[in-house]
This record gives structure tokens, C-alpha cells and sequence, in this order.
């Protein structure tokens, strides 16, 4: 077998299962491995940034990598925002990045590039194999460093020549690393200072976001009256009826502040202390009280609802937590189509078990205020600010998940950005539906630029965020990739669309003229 074929076997043989991709000359020969070697499903991206995106929203939902194949240095430069968000999300990805043949590099031929020099800002670890028979093993390694808890990015550069020359054998899988366990010390500072009876904010982020994670928070509310919040851009977050609600944390720096108001004692269970998403001028960018104490009660590394059960059980919680979603679904409004109307409507029909990949930037926040009493249901933010992620994540999810309904909420500008994801979604049949806002603004940008205080715009610096001419047709655009869609101007016809869409198990997209 040759270098490719040996990589390809170890990555299956470590249990990589997909390989979201976009390749290029250099990458041929691991592309013709695929046909020879069982269990590595390929899911072609029109743009790297799809394909990356793709497998940050499958990591998040299998919780094990997936590979992605890039072109070169420009191919994995083209990835790079998506995996700034994914090493913002702490997903376990394993790129295989093509490159020229070892003795080729010296001629400095077109595509020639500082391949580590593209990967090193979003990789925790890099490594550029030095032959074929070392690669098999440097792909174990590539999919340990990956599984580093909560996850990581890993990138594999695979130069043509360690993919085509002779190979002696695949390379057996390497320990899974496990979390590591919060010190016994931290659940005691935490639980003694619940007892104190200060007020007590517990932040939450990772794993311990999904329910069991949340159940003990809940108990630990349920005896200490602690409130439970997460990030505003939470990787993963298990909501709805049934399970214990959290707080989200607002988006704009002076709602931070007032959300903390009040605070005596931070608990942080995988998260950080809330801080301005940007500075302002004269506007606070650390929000928490500036008396607050801090407690880690468990590190991302740390396994966090281990920790969090640890804390329930030292601080004598009960067994049935506070907090608890009760079913309340909103009815279907009247009135125009905007983000609330939308969301009550998102809220309404969402089926049991769906995924929300959610761009839906200032018009999809509708649906949040309902969370915690609709169908149980899991959200994916955008996690880095990197806009043009939920349209893959969304994708990826749903390769992970493929008994689920994903929907997914975008903003019309941000999803011009990977719009190619959306072929994929057609190309493998996937039950995605698509709501595309369309604002025909960078909205978001418009309310910024008056808060900066960049003193008085005109209208050079207003067209700068105004997507009017020419609109956008997202039912054009979304057919032309094979996709069924539709546009929605009212309460009425969007409701009509969404609930049909939901009834369906193939991709869909309805253009919400909001
Ligand atoms: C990669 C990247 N480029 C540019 C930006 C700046 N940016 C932030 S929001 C935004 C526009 C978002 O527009 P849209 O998705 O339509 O949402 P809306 O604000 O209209 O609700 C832009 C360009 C960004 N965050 N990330």
C-alpha cells in the first residue's frame, strides 16, 4: 500500500469516519484511496470554508472528529475562518492538508506556501509527515491530538510524495484521552462558598451544557439558589422542556453588566468571566462585578459535569433540580413578519430532537426566549464571531446526526459567505431546513456603527452595510444548488412554509423577508 492508503486506514482504523473535503493534484492519490479502503464516508464542499464549517458541526454533534482534505496552503487558507471558529467551539477536527512533493519544494512552484504558517494560528498541533512510512503513524497521532479534551484541531500536511511512495502498514489507534478530573479541592472551594450564601452565578460551557451536566447544576440551584447561565455563543447547548433552563448571557457589553448586577461569586464550570464581545469607547470591556470572586470549579480540560455532580452532592442538593422546562410552545402570532413573530413560529412547529444551528444574527434571536419550553432540542452558536458558519455547521451536523431534523438560522449576509454548503445539504440528501432572514442589511453593523461612535456617516459609509442593490433571491440561489425553497412575507406564509418543511425530511429553504 503507499503512504495515502496506510493514512486513510489508520485514520478509519481511530475511528474517523467522515472526511469532509475539497482536493486538489496533491491530494489525488489519498483521493483514490477512498475507493479502497471500507468506512470512510466523503462529503465533497464547494469552498473550503463549507468544509471546514462541516466538520466543526459534525465534531460537535458526534463529539469525535471528522477529516477534512484541503488544497495546499491557499485550500486550508480559504478554511481558515470556520476553524478559528471551530478551535473557538473546542471541536476535534483532523485536516489533512495536501502539499508539493518533499523534493519539489525547493523549485518554489505556484502553489508553494508556508503551509504551517496558515495552520498554526488555529491548530494545536501541526506536523508535516516526512515520509511514507511515518504517516500512518503521524495520523494516529493527528486524531489523539484531536481528541485532547474538549477537542481540538489537528493539522496534517501531507506532502504528495509521503502520499504516493511505498508505505508498510497502517498504524494502530492510539489511547482516547479522557478529561482530565476537577481536583477534589475545587468542588471544595465551591461548595464552601455556596454555603457562605452569597449570591452565586454558575457559568457553564462544554459538555457540561448538555442535560446531565445541567440536572446537576439544577440541584445545586435547588439547594443553594444559585443562578446557571451560559455564554452567549455556547458551542452546544441542550435546551427545552424537560431539562434545566439556563440563562444566556446577553450579547452588548452594558447588558452583561446588568445580567452580572449583583453577583458575589462566579462559579465557572469550562467557561471563562464574561467580557465585551468588543471594546467601546467608554464602555466596560470586563463585566463582571468588580468585587465578584472568581471559582474554577472545573478547567475546559476538566470534566465539568462530573464536577458539577460532585458539587451537588457536597453542597446536599436534592434530586430533582430547579429550573425544569415546562412545555409552554407560543402560539402562532398575527402581525408582521419580524424576529419575534419568526421565532414564536420556529418555537411552535420545532420537532422533538432537532438540531438549531443558529446565524440568524439580529433576526433569529426570536426563538430563545421559548427554550426552555418547547421540544427538547440542541443549539449550535457561532462561536468565534467569524460569520458564515451556520450553514455548514448546519451541514455537518446533520452527517452526524442523520435522524434528526437540523434547522437552521441565518442571517442573509452571513450566508452569503458559505452559501456553497447548501449544494452539499442537496448533494447528500440532508434534512436541513434553511431559514435565510433577509434583512438586506448587515443590521447588526448598522447598530454598531452608532454605538462606536464613529462620529457622523453618510451614505458612502451606510451602502457599506446595505445588501438592497441588487436583493439577493435566495430561492433562485437555493434552487439553483437543488435545493427546494421558498419565500415567506408574512406571519402567515411563513408559518405555513416552516410547518411544512418540518413534515419533510429533505433539504429545504425559506427566504423570511424580514
Ligand atoms: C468573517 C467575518 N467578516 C466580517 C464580519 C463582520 N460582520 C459582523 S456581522 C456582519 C453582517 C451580518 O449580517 P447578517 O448575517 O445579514 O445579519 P444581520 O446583522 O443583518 O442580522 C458582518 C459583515 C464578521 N463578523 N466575520
Amino acid at each position: 500500500m503507499n503512504g495515502a492508503e496506510s493514512l486513510l486506514r489508520t485514520l478509519v482504523g481511530s475511528g474517523v469516519e467522515v472526511c469532509f473535503g475539497n482536493p486538489g493534484t496533491s491530494e489525488m492519490h489519498f483521493v483514490a484511496a477512498f475507493d479502497r479502503v471500507e468506512g470512510m464516508r466523503v462529503v465533497l464542499g464547494l469552498f473550503e470554508g463549507a468544509v471546514t464549517g462541516m466538520a466543526d458541526g459534525y465534531g460537535r454533534m458526534a463529539e469525535k472528529p471528522a477529516a477534512t482534505l484541503l488544497h495546499l496552503g491557499p485550500g486550508l487558507a480559504n478554511g481558515l475562518a470556520n476553524l478559528h471558529n471551530a478551535r473557538r467551539a473546542g471541536t476535534p477536527i483532523v485536516n489533512i492538508v495536501g502539499d508539493h512533493a518533499t523534493y519539489h519544494a525547493r523549485y518554489d512552484a505556484p502553489l508553494a506556501s508556508d503551509v504551517h504558517g496558515f495552520a498554526r494560528p488555529v491548530s494545536a498541533w501541526v506536523y508535516s509527515s516526512a515520509s511514507a512510512q511515518t504517516v500512518a503513524t503521524d495520523g494516529a497521532l493527528a486524531v489523539q491530538a484531536a481528541l485532547q479534551y474538549p477537542g481540538q484541531i489537528a493539522t496534517l500536511i501531507l506532502p504528495a510524495d509521503t502520499a504516493w511512495l511505498e508505505a508498510d502498514r497502517p498504524a494502530p489507534a492510539l489511547p482516547k484521552p479522557m478529561p482530565a478530573i476537577a481536583a477534589a479541592e475545587a468542588i471544595d472551594q465551591a461548595a464552601g462558598a455556596l454555603r457562605a450564601g452569597r449570591k452565586t452565578m454558575i457559568l457553564i460551557r462544554g459538555a457540561a451544557l448538555k442535560e446531565l451536566g445541567l440536572n446537576a447544576a439544577g440541584r445545586v440551584a435547588a439547594a443553594t439558589g444559585a443562578r446557571i447561565a451560559c455564554d452567549t455563543f455556547a458551542p452546544r447547548c441542550q435546551r427545552g422542556t424537560g431539562r434545566v433552563e439556563v440563562e444566556r448571557i446577553p450579547y452588548f457589553a452594558e447588558q452583561i453588566v446588568e445580567f452580572m448586577n449583583g453577583t458575589e461569586q462566579l462559579i465557572l464550570v469550562g467557561a471563562r468571566p464574561p467580557v465585551s464581545f468588543f471594546a467601546y469607547p467608554n464602555k466596560p470591556s470586563w463585566c463582571t462585578p468588580k468585587d465578584c470572586k472568581i471559582l474554577y470549579l472545573a478547567h475546559p480540560n476538566e470534566d465539568g459535569t462530573v464536577a458539577l455532580e460532585a458539587l451537588a452532592d457536597a453542597v446536599k442538593a436534592p434530586k430533582q433540580p430547579l429550573h425544569v422546562g415546562i412545555a409552554r410552545k407560543p402560539e402562532i402570532p398575527n402581525g408582521p413578519l419580524n424576529s419575534l413573530t419568526a421565532g414564536q413560529v420556529i418555537a411552535h412547529y420545532l420537532p422533538n430532537g432537532a438540531i438549531i444551528s443558529d446565524e440568524g444574527a439580529t433576526a433569529g434571536g426570536g426563538v430563545h426566549r421559548f427554550a426552555a419550553y418547547i421540544e427538547p432540542h440542541d443549539h449550535l452558536a457561532l462561536t468565534g464571531g467569524a460569520i458564515g458558519q451556520g450553514i455548514p455547521v448546519a451541514t455537518g451536523a446533520a452527517v452526524a446526526c442523520p435522524d434528526r431534523k437540523v434547522v437552521c438560522l441565518h442571517g442573509d449576509g452571513g450566508a452569503m459567505y458559505t452559501l456553497q454548503a447548501l449544494w452539499t445539504k442537496a448533494r447528500e440528501a440532508l434534512d436541513i431546513t434553511t431559514v435565510i432572514f433577509a434583512n438586506r442589511s448587515y443590521a447588526i453593523l448598522n447598530i454598531e456603527l452608532a454605538r462606536v461612535g464613529a462620529g457622523d456617516p453618510g451614505p458612502k459609509a451606510f451602502s457599506m452595510l446595505d445588501l438592497h442593490n441588487p436583493e439577493l433571491d435566495w430561492v433562485k440561489l437555493a434552487s439553483g444548488m437543488g435545493i427546494e425553497a421558498s419565500r415567506a412575507t408574512s406571519v402567515e406564509e411563513f408559518a405555513t412554509q416552516f410547518e411544512s418543511a418540518m413534515k419533510q425530511a429533505s433539504p429545504r429553504v425559506i427566504e423570511a423577508v424580514v
